[in-house]
């Protein structure tokens, strides 16, 4: 299991030097939030900052697109040094084309539900699909509740992905931390955004958080 803090919830002021201690604790890649103020109501990192964390680390890194037609910037993320991209399928009326167009640049492609879509809308798309984002609370804020109903889907998403012989990754996002953890591993998940309930808190330094969740997720 792989666990990837979230850039949006780290301190701007410090972005190389904790992204060194991060490295430093053994993450396994950075998820870096975008958003356009329409599909969510906040926005969020950008390409420029990708560039930059480009530069500092050679982790990957996982671009979470919330943004209204992400068609129109998957090739700027690309160019900007992204490893993995995901786009809503609220968010597009291509979503077939938008993630063969990510796995096009050489990039696996990722497709982010919230918490109230159905697993339907990934029917026909699994195979220009390398990792289903299962939003565990309502994009745009970080230091949200978990919502319960997301365990079943994670669990159902598990089932379809083994029932159809695919290796597809399950990512989970929001509010993941020591409470919620056991049951998204219990249910399938593999891929861990680490926000402000694991990673980010005052409760240890970055290293001993991420040190203490990577347990969890053993
Ligand atoms: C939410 C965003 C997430 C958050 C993450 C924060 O819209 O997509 O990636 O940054 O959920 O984690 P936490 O533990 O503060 O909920
Ligand atoms: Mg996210």
């Amino acid at each position: 299991n792989k666990l990837g803090p979230s850039l949006m919830c780290t301190d701007l002021g410090n972005v190389e030097q904790d992204i060194k201690e991060l490295d430093n604790a053994a993450v396994d890649f950075y998820h870096i939030d975008v958003m356009d103020g329409v599909f969510v109501p906040n926005f969020g990192l950008n390409p420029d900052f990708v560039k930059r964390v480009r530069e500092i680390t050679e982790k990957p890194l996982d671009v979470h697109l919330m943004v209204t037609d992400p068609s129109r910037y998957i090739d700027t993320f690309a160019e900007a040094g992204a490893d993995m991209i995901s786009i809503h399928a609220e968010a597009t009326s291509n979503l077939q084309g938008d993630l063969a167009r990510i796995q096009a640049h050489g990039l696996k492609a990722g497709v982010a539900i919230n918490p109230a879509t159905s697993l339907d809308v990934l029917e026909y798309v699994y195979d220009v699909t390398d990792y289903v984002v299962v939003m565990t609370v309502n994009p745009g804020f970080a230091g949200q509740k978990f919502i319960p109903a997301t365990y079943d889907k994670i669990q159902e998403l598990s089932d379809q992905i083994k029932k159809r012989g695919l290796q597809i990754e399950i990512q989970v996002d929001g509010n993941i931390g020591e409470n919620t953890i056991p049951k998204c591993k219990d249910n399938g998940a593999t891929m861990y955004i680490g926000g402000s309930s694991a990673v980010y808190n005052s409760t240890g330094t970055l290293k001993e958080n991420v040190q203490k969740t990577k347990q969890l997720l053993a």
